[in-house]
């Protein structure tokens, strides 16, 4: 077979051959300098500026395994991103579940249907890792860093052997690696798809919509930490009421004055929390 010939026969090759099921990649850029709330937050003292401004979230499918990239533009011990994946039965939900990490927001009800996480640094890099877990707070069920919550309310997650737990001790624990990113420090968080096979069974089936929502917050070591995020008061630029929503930037919002209308909260009570909605008002459609 000549030189030729053979390049034409592996052309064709490549060329038959079929796209492998689980293609999904997705790559979401965020505007810098959002990172404001409602449009008025400062961070606390001692928080570095940019901690939680996110510039980036992208998910991919590798093999049978499944990426979240987040990119922050300075990404301390202080940076917490929580990401949420949820079904198409989840989206079209009316009803409305509480975020992770006590930041305020309610999200599609992802109960059964999605998973949730709280992305830090690698452990060896935060003396504040798992500082939910070690620090005393008010609630009864600790929120640890980089792991999969299967449930918000109370928190559980998945544990080394794919089953549901509460046991920080036994939690399976996601390894950030460092991703080279000249806009922003990101890190990449990769798991088996086969964890969530239970809870978000859309998560490997190429058929099925999935979506997603991503927002940041800080965490801080004593003081005002209410739930995971710091709660922000007036010195903050936040009115202090128990709905301001404790994040500092949230992603697929759309336009970027977005942001500060969805996270502006009017009126009192259950009705006055910011609820991420649908498309493009925090909530992205990955395929
Ligand atoms: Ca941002
Ligand atoms: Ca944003």
């Amino acid at each position: 077979m000549s030189g030729k010939l053979l390049a034409t026969s592996l052309l064709s090759i490549f060329v038959a051959a079929p796209l492998a099921a689980g293609t999904l990649k997705q790559d979401f850029k965020d505007v810098q300098g959002d990172d404001k709330g409602d449009g008025l937050y400062t961070y606390p003292a001692g928080v570095q500026a940019g901690s939680a401004d996110l510039c980036r979230v992208s998910f991919e499918e590798a093999g049978d395994n499944f990426a979240v990239t987040v990119g922050v533009k300075a990404f301390t011990p202080n940076t917490r991103v929580a990401v949420v994946l949820f079904d198409e039965a989840a989206y079209t939900d009316t009803a409305r579940e509480w975020a992770i990490g006590g930041t305020e927001m309610k999200l599609p009800n992802w109960k059964d249907r999605g998973a949730a996480f709280i992305l830090g640094l690698p452990a060896s890099q935060s003396p504040l890792f798992d500082i939910n877990v070690t620090q005393a707070t008010p609630v009864d069920a600790p929120t640890p860093d980089n792991v999969i919550y299967v449930e918000g309310g109370p928190a559980a997650w998945i544990a080394e052997d794919g089953s549901r737990s509460q046991d920080p001790t036994l939690a399976f624990r996601l390894q950030p690696q460092s991703v080279a990113d000249a806009d922003c420090q990101s890190y990449r968080y990769e798991f088996p798809k086969k964890l969530l096979d239970t809870y978000l069974p859309a998560l490997s089936d190429a058929s099925a919509p999935l979506y997603a929502a991503a927002y940041s917050y800080v965490v801080v070591e004593g003081g005002a930490n209410e739930f995971g995020a710091f709660e922000l008061g007036s010195a903050q630029g936040a009115s202090d009421s128990w709905e301001d929503a404790d994040v500092y930037d949230i992603a697929f919002t759309g336009a970027e004055t977005a942001q500060d209308q969805l996270l502006k909260v009017t009126g009192a009570g259950e009705e006055a929390v910011v609820q991420l909605q649908s498309v493009d008002a925090g909530i992205a459609r990955l395929r």
